[in-house]
């Protein structure tokens, strides 16, 4: 397919909930949106970094800039076949997986659209109800957090993660529990803490959690090795994997147990699928993380999720929990606690144009019919 032209957009959202993490808050969130063009048709990807490099060094300024400078020109007027080849013509770009994997599942989309297919076929899922957690942020008080726990669960959400950060962690964590004695629960630091801190996951050891997601250093995975020598609870690493050669070399030094994958963080869904079959050869379970997604970002998430490596309930809840108004259509909304995989060819849904338009900071066209 040859790549003709690529639009970039940002779009200006508010989150309908102040989320709080161990690296910060955010709710006024600053989006890109990547549309692909192939002849007729068009892919759509989402960028997934936020505005600050407090979870990645990636931000929606520094996405756009690796987009226009050094991705976008190196696709344009080119003929590309399958998402393996695009990535190979934007291999010498170090980094920047999350502008990256914008334009490698915008061209899934389109690829799919191209076969009539819906994404998670070609991607080679299965079709299922896809069960959904909820990542909770840190609340004012520990009775705040076990009302919004209490509220999640009565929703059907089939997993609750907690964000904890030093002195935040143990005492939220042992009332929720005491709440929802059943409830699978899981909680994630952000790499706030030390392997001095050991205490902190001893003592959450003993809460029966799912797992606990990426404790230690963002870069690390020696200390993240002893920590789980220590605890019976498995550890999921998020931020320390960026790739199929990081998630084996975590899982065979045992890091974790666990791995969240998410699409812009391994650069798209060529690279989760070998995440996914690294996990699934150590017998370690997959789940699909969330960054707070508009609805193509979510749509692709559901479609990723359709792997079967996927065991444990992700983080795309229901698009009305984040958006007053989402930018596509149908919306995105879990039924106790399962998401269905949009129907239809690529992503299976349609952008809500009118509503984009408004939301829209910023835009360029790149290639083609510069004035279009
Ligand atoms: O660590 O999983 C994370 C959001 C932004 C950045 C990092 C993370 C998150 C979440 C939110 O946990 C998941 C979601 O509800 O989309
Ligand atoms: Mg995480």
């Amino acid at each position: 397919m040859k790549i003709d032209s690529v639009e970039l957009r940002e779009l200006s959202v508010r989150l309908r909930f102040r989320f709080e993490t161990s690296f910060g808050v955010e709710q006024d969130l600053r989006k890109l949106l990547v549309t692909v063009r192939s002849g007729d048709l068009e892919g759509y990807g989402e960028v997934t970094a936020g505005n600050e490099p407090g979870y990645s060094y990636e931000t929606t300024d520094t996405a756009w800039v690796a987009l226009e400078r050094y991705i976008v020109p190196r696709l344009l007027g080119r003929d590309v076949a399958t998402p393996a080849e695009l990535l190979a013509l934007v291999g010498a770009i170090r980094g920047h997986n999350m502008a990256v994997a914008a334009v490698e599942t915008a061209f899934w989309d389109l690829q799919a659209k191209a076969a009539g297919l819906p994404l998670w076929a070609l991607l080679g899922g299965v079709e299922r109800p896809i069960p959904v957690g909820a990542s909770i942020g840190i609340q004012g008080s520990v009775a705040e957090t076990v009302a919004m726990a209490e509220r999640h669960a009565d929703q059907g959400y089939k997993r609750l993660k907690f964000k904890i950060k030093p002195g935040w962690a143990v005492e939220p964590l042992r009332a929720v529990r005491e709440a929802l004695p059943d409830m699978p629960l899981s909680v994630d630091a952000n790499s706030a803490f030390r392997l001095t801190d050991a205490r902190v996951f001893q003592d959450l050891d003993e809460l029966g959690l799912d797992y606990i997601e990426q404790p230690l250093a963002h870069d690390d995975l020696v200390d993240h090795v002893k920590l789980q020598a220590m605890l019976a609870t498995p550890l999921c690493l998020d931020e320390s994997v960026h790739s199929p050669e990081d998630a084996r070399k975590a899982l065979e030094l045992e890091a974790g147990r666990v791995i969240n994958v998410k699409l812009g963080r391994v650069r798209g869904h060529l690279a989760s699928r070998r995440v996914a079959d690294v996990a699934l050869a150590f017998g370690a379970p997959v789940w699909c993380g969330g960054m707070l997604e508009l609805g193509v970002g979510r749509a692709h998430n559901l479609h990723m999720t359709s792997l079967e490596a996927f065991t444990l309930p992700g983080d795309t809840a229901s698009a009305s929990r984040y958006w007053d108004e989402d930018i596509v259509e149908p919306l995105l909304e879990a039924k106790d606690g399962y998401q269905s995989l949009p129907q239809g060819p690529g992503l299976g849904v349609t952008l809500k144009r009118d509503l984009i338009e408004r939301l829209t900071t910023r835009r360029i066209h790149l290639g083609g019919d510069a004035a279009a």
